[in-house]
């Protein structure tokens, strides 16, 4: 019997490791920098579970995850993962959408394509490589949805961190628009 379950909250089980990421430690993210400020820093934005089998940087080896983004928007974007490239450029992911309404933001390597895809519960998205990827909540409750990705991947935050992705998802009458960054 598998040691790991999800029981359609979380990720139970031996070894499964968690973090938070709240909106103090997102301010690089959200385009709308004095509406990112007007808001409490200690929110929470979103959760990540995940489980490591074998030792980060193994080729061949696979890791699995969780995450669970919250309801809510800074300006008119949603809250949103940090968003980033594999390391290993080529390494592909899938994930797997558990509960809510969201958006997969996809961005090609030169920047110069960015595409979404809808999460729903049951959707299935094929990342390619070397395309950076985050998730936001377009939803009022909470997106979660489950990810497999390479354990030699690794996670370049810096690139997206620095530049961003090149066009934002915002909440345009109530409904998801990619537009240019401002
Ligand atoms: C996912 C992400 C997760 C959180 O497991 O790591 O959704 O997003 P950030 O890592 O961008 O904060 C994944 O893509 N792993 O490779
Ligand atoms: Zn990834």
């Amino acid at each position: 019997m598998s040691k790991i379950a999800f029981d359609g909250r979380h990720l139970t089980g031996e070894g499964v490791e968690r973090l938070s990421r709240k909106l103090g430690d997102l301010g690089d993210i959200f385009s709308d920098k004095g509406a990112h400020a007007a808001l409490p820093q200690g929110r929470l934005v979103y959760e990540v579970e995940s489980v490591l089998p074998v030792k980060e940087g193994t080729e061949g080896g696979l890791f699995v995850g969780m995450t669970y983004i919250h309801p809510g928007k800074v300006g008119r974007e949603y809250f949103m993962t940090k968003g980033h490239f594999h390391t290993i450029r080529n390494r592909a992911e899938v994930y797997i959408g558990i509960e809510g309404e969201g958006m997969l933001i996809l961005m090609s390597e030169d920047r110069s394509r960015v595409w979404a895809e809808k999460m729903r519960p049951g959707s299935i998205h094929y990342i390619p490589g070397h395309t950076a990827h985050r998730t936001a909540n377009t939803g009022n409750r909470i997106l979660s949805f489950g990810a497999v990705w390479p354990a030699d991947a690794g996670h370049d935050y810096a690139t997206i961190s620095e530049n961003g992705f090149s066009k934002i998802l915002v909440d345009m009458d109530g409904v998801p628009v990619l537009i240019d960054k401002p």
